[in-house]
């Protein structure tokens, strides 16, 4: 490798040794006779210290640098209390990888104020800055810790095409490619092919799922390509299993980005906390209660942005489920009971972050629900021969991963969870 230690990784053991580190050139200051040099890397910054008259070559090649070059430094690591990390690097041999060309599209370390767009224009330079990294390190051990509980509890997991010849959810919000001769959809969800896991006898299941979805929605909190941790378990009693799941996989990732991303929730200079299980469970119609107190709203209406908001403040609770939905404002795959379906969204200080539910197992009532929606049963001949041949009862839950790391660390706009967002105006970079 081209570095012997990440800057993190240098303390009192390593002083006196020789060591190479290597990184971003974040600034440059030559003093005439002496110059420091600080260099970037994932864990965080050194300082290498030039002195001229040891080495004029060196310092020469140093201070020529511009900034965000990337560059190696081999020397001795000095203590010195006076320097960021307590130690420096007296550099011995420089390699430059790549010369950074000048200006930089965007600043890394100075207070320039760059809109949204040309932060996201130069994303991966905007990844060099502190914030934008913890974001992603936070993201990492979300996934991580998530599907750790996940697979620790028999989950295993499973990737499903994102191609498809029939859309998912059944909507219109699709997005249509060509796919050779014929038509073909990208998946708004993985929704079908877990379902048909469940008659395949792998029983809990679980994938890292892309969404596709034709939303010409332009909001603070949709993207057209999102992510999300799809599951789906067989032989549940009712929708409280996977409710059960949900709740304690989000307690279980929360506690470990407690423990382990302290730093980065520093960075961003915010607060994460997570109220202890059970989530309050709050039935539809106790949802209709409280805003019928407020505003204009019918029995079945769907919950927007403005009735989400209102309800978190009147609830003030930050996380909770809301559940026994009416039937018709959740997909055919629900499972009904009565003018309900066993359905619940995960809401989190506002937002909808995960929706879930029993679903359906029994071929007829299935079929029935689907002509009830006025959908083409033959456009779904795969899924409903999952069905056919013995079909467990079963459940899950899509629950969005940047919906969910933006309520966490508290960002205003979901586009920061995502390295590259696309939203209707963005298809780059
Ligand atoms: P739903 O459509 O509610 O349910 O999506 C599940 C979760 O995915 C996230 N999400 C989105 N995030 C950002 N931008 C979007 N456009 C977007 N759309 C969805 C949200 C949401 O709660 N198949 C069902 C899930 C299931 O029943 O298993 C589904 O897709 O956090």
């Amino acid at each position: 490798m081209l570095r012997s230690h990440y800057c993190s990784e240098v303390d009192e053991n390593v002083y006196g040794r020789k060591i190479r580190i290597a990184g971003w050139v974040e600034d440059i200051r030559n003093l005439g006779g002496i110059a420091f040099i600080i260099i970037r890397d994932r864990t965080g910054r050194m300082q290498i210290t030039s002195i001229k008259k040891e080495n004029p070559e060196i310092f020469n090649e140093l201070t020529s640098l511009t900034r965000e070059s990337v560059v190696s430094a081999s020397g001795t690591c000095q203590k010195n209390e006076k320097v960021m990390n307590g130690w420096e690097l007296m550099p011995e041999k420089i390699h430059v990888f790549s010369k950074a060309e000048t200006p930089l599209p965007m600043g890394i370390i100075d207070k320039v104020n760059v809109d949204f767009d040309t932060r996201l224009d130069n994303r991966i330079i905007d990844l060099r800055r502190d914030k934008v990294k913890a974001i992603f390190m936070i993201r990492h051990s979300f996934i991580g810790y998530a599907t750790e509980f996940l697979r620790k509890n028999g989950f295993i997991e499973v990737h499903t095409p994102k191609i498809s010849s029939a859309p998912s959810e059944g909507g219109t919000e699709v997005f249509k490619i060509s796919y050779f001769d014929r038509d073909a959809y990208l998946v708004q969800s993985p929704q079908l092919y877990k379902q048909m896991l469940m008659a395949s006898g792998l029983d809990k299941v679980y994938e890292i799922a892309w969404y596709f979805r034709a939303e010409e929605h332009d909001t603070s909190r949709h993207l057209n390509e999102s992510t999300a941790i799809d599951m789906e378990m067989a032989f549940i009693e009712d929708e409280e299993d996977v409710m059960k799941i949900a709740e304690c996989m989000t307690d279980y990732a929360v506690q470990k980005i407690l423990d382990e991303n302290s730093k980065e929730i520093e960075i961003l200079n915010t607060e994460v906390d997570m109220p202890s299980l059970p989530y309050p469970r709050i039935s539809y119609d106790e949802v209709v209660e409280i805003l019928q107190k407020e505003i204009d709203f019918k029995w079945g209406d769907d919950l927007g942005t403005d009735e989400e908001n209102l309800l978190a403040q009147k609830l003030d609770y930050e996380i909770y489920f809301i559940k026994s939905f009416p039937l018709e404002a959740k997909p055919f795959y629900a499972m009904p009971s009565g003018k309900y379906a066993r359905a619940f969204d995960l809401e989190y200080k506002g937002i909808e972050i995960a929706s879930g539910a029993q679903r359906i197992h029994e071929y007829d009532m299935l079929i029935k629900r689907m002509e009830e929606k006025g959908m083409n049963i033959e456009n779904f001949s795969d899924y409903l021969k999952a069905f056919q041949y013995g079909m467990p009862p079963h459940g899950g839950y899509g629950y969005g991963i940047e919906r969910f790391l933006m309520r966490l660390l508290n960002l205003r706009n979901i586009r920061e969870c995502i390295l590259f967002p696309r939203d209707r105006k963005r298809l780059r970079p």
